[in-house]
C-alpha cells in the first residue's frame, strides 16, 4: 500500500494556525536545489512558540501559484501547504482581498472594486483552507485563523468541526456600519466571522463596529462585546499587536548597527537632520502626505536641503494590482520633482529607495533618524512606529505619527498628526525637528515603557489565553 504521508503530517494537531501564507518561503540555492526558509515576519516569531512547542500545524499558501507541495515538518511545526491556481491568485488574493476588502477596510482611501467572480473564488479558496485545517486539527483543538483573506474560514470550519475552539484575528482595521455595508457580500462575511468563539481586532472601536454590524445586520442579541449567535457566545475584543521589543532593542544597540548608523549619516553628507519614512509601498501609508509636507517646508524656507534630508524606504508591494502601479508612478514623479527643484550638487533633498532592506539596515536607519515620519491615512496598527521606538535605546529621536494608525492609541507621546491636514503635519514635523534633547528623552522613555510591557509575546499570549477561556 502506498505510504500516504500527506495524511500523516500534522494529523491530530492540538493547535492549528491558519493564515494566507505559510511561515516559510521557498528559496532556490545556486546549485538549483530548493528548500524552505523561515519567513522574516513578526507573526512567525509570535506564533511559533505556541505552535511548535505543542506539536501544532500551520496551514497556508506557499506564495506561488500551482499545485500544493506535500505537507512537511519544519522547526517543530507541521506545515500544510494550500495550493492556489494562477486564476485563484488573481481573483482571491489580488482581486477580492487586495482590490475589494483592503481598500474598503481602510476607509475607502482608494475605491474598492467588487466583482462576483472574485467573490466566488474567495469563497472557494476559503473553503479549501477550512478543509485543510479540519483535516489536521485534533479533537477539541484550538484553531487560530488570521486576517481579511480568510474571513469565511471560521464558519466553514465550525460547520464540519463543531468540537473546535476557533479564534480569528484581523490585522487591518474593521470599518464602521456605514462603510462596511457597501460590500455586496456583507452578511456572508459577518456570518463567516461569527463562526469563531473569539474575534480579535487591533482596536476596541473595530470590535465595537463588528458588534454593531452583527446587531444591525443580523438582529442578534449583544451585550457589550458579546454576541449571542446560534446558541453560542461570540466575543469581540481588541488585542493590539506588537513587536519583539527586546530583540529589536538588542539589535539596534549592537556595535555593528551603531557603526552603520554613523556611516549612513556620513554617506548622506552629514546632514544636520535626517527625517525617515519606512513603509510597504501602499496607498494607505500616506507617503505622498509626507512628501507634500516636506516640499512645502522647503518652499517656505522653514527647512533647507541638504542640511535636512528625507530618506524614504518603500518596499515594493502588490505590484500586479493597478492602484499600486499608479501610486508608485505618482510618488516617483513627486520625488523627482522635489529633487529637481530643491536638490543641489551637494546632494538630493529626498533619498528614495524602492527596495526591501535587511533588518540590520532598517535598525541602523532608525538609529540614524532624528525624526521618524509615519503618516498613514488608516492603518490597523503600524509596526514601523513601534520598531522605531524599540530602536531608540539612546532615548533620542522623535516620532511623528498619524492619529489613524492603531499605534497612536498606545504611543501617546508621539507628535500626533491628522494626515489630511497638511498644515498640521508641517507644524508637528517642525516641532519634532526642533525638540530639546530632554523633552525627546522624556517622550521616548514613556513610549518605550509601554512598548516593553506590551510586546509581541504579550499579544500572542493574551489572545491564546482568552481563546482557551472560551473552550
Ligand atoms: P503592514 O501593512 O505590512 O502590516 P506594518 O505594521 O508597518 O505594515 O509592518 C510592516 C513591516 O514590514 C515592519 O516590520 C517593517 O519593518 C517591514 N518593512 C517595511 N518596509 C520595509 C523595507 N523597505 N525593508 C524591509 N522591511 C520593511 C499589516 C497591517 C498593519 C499591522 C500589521 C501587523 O497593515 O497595520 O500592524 O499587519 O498586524
Amino acid at each position: 500500500m502506498a505510504d500516504n504521508t500527506e495524511e500523516k503530517v500534522g494529523a491530530d494537531s492540538p493547535v492549528v494556525v491558519v493564515a494566507n501564507r505559510l511561515p516559510v518561503d521557498q528559496v532556490t540555492d545556486p546549485d538549483g536545489s530548493v528548500r524552505w526558509q523561515r519567513s522574516p515576519g513578526g507573526l512567525v516569531t509570535a506564533l511559533e512558540p505556541f505552535v511548535a512547542g505543542r506539536g501544532g500545524a500551520w496551514v497556508g499558501w506557499s506564495g506561488s501559484a500551482g499545485e500544493a507541495p506535500e505537507p512537511f515538518e519544519q522547526g517543530g511545526m507541521s506545515l500544510i501547504p494550500v495550493g492556489l491556481s494562477e486564476e485563484e491568485v488573481d481573483h482571491y488574493y489580488e482581486g477580492m482581498s487586495n482590490a475589494s476588502l483592503w481598500p474598503l477596510y481602510h476607509d475607502v482611501v482608494e475605491k474598492p472594486e467588487y466583482h462576483r467572480h472574485w467573490w466566488d473564488t474567495y469563497v472557494q479558496v476559503n473553503k479549501r483552507f477550512a478543509e485543510r485545517a479540519a483535516a489536521v486539527a485534533a479533537e477539541n483543538a484550538i484553531v487560530w485563523v488570521h486576517d481579511y483573506q480568510l474571513q469565511l474560514v471560521p464558519a466553514m470550519l465550525r460547520q464540519v468541526r463543531p468540537d473546535l475552539t476557533i479564534g480569528f484575528f484581523l490585522h487591518i482595521p474593521f470599518p464602521p456600519y456605514e462603510l462596511f455595508t457597501q460590500l455586496p457580500w456583507r452578511s456572508a462575511v459577518i456570518e463567516g466571522l461569527l463562526g469563531a468563539d473569539l474575534v480579535g481586532f487591533q482596536r476596541p472601536s473595530a470590535a465595537a463596529n463588528f458588534v454593531q454590524l452583527a446587531r444591525r445586520l443580523h438582529d442578534l442579541g449583544c451585550r457589550r462585546n458579546q454576541i449571542d449567535y446560534d446558541g453560542r457566545v461570540v466575543t469581540a475584543k481588541a488585542f493590539p499587536i506588537s513587536i519583539d521589543a527586546a530583540a529589536f532593542d538588542e539589535l539596534a544597540r549592537s556595535p555593528e548597527v551603531i557603526a552603520r548608523a554613523e556611516e549612513i549619516r556620513t554617506e548622506l553628507g552629514n546632514p544636520t537632520k535626517i527625517v525617515l519614512g519606512v513603509d510597504r509601498l501602499d496607498y494607505t501609508k500616506g507617503i505622498s502626505v509626507r512628501l507634500n509636507a516636506f516640499e512645502e517646508l522647503l518652499q517656505d524656507g522653514a527647512l533647507e536641503a541638504p542640511g535636512t534630508v528625507l530618506v524614504q524606504v518603500a518596499t515594493p508591494s502588490r505590484e500586479r494590482v493597478e492602484h499600486y502601479v499608479h501610486m508608485r508612478e505618482t510618488i516617483e514623479q513627486q520625488v523627482g520633482h522635489i529633487n529637481g527643484v530643491y536638490g543641489s550638487i551637494a546632494g538630493p533633498a529626498v533619498h528614495y529607495f524602492n527596495q526591501s532592506m535587511p533588518r540590520e539596515e532598517l535598525a541602523a536607519l532608525y538609529r540614524a533618524a532624528d525624526v521618524m515620519l509615519v503618516t498613514p491615512y488608516r492603518d490597523g496598527m503600524n509596526l514601523v512606529a513601534k520598531e522605531y521606538v524599540a530602536a531608540r535605546g539612546d532615548l533620542r529621536g522623535a516620532l511623528v505619527l498619524s492619529e489613524f494608525a492603531g499605534a497612536a492609541a498606545e504611543l501617546k507621546q508621539a507628535f500626533l498628526v491628522n494626515p489630511h491636514d497638511i498644515a498640521g503635519v508641517k507644524n508637528q514635523l517642525v516641532r519634532a525637528l526642533r525638540i530639546e534633547p530632554a523633552e525627546a528623552a522624556k517622550r521616548m522613555r514613556a513610549m518605550r515603557r509601554h512598548l516593553f510591557r506590551n510586546d509581541l509575546e504579550h499579544w500572542a499570549g493574551s489572545f491564546f489565553e482568552a481563546l482557551r477561556g472560551q473552550a
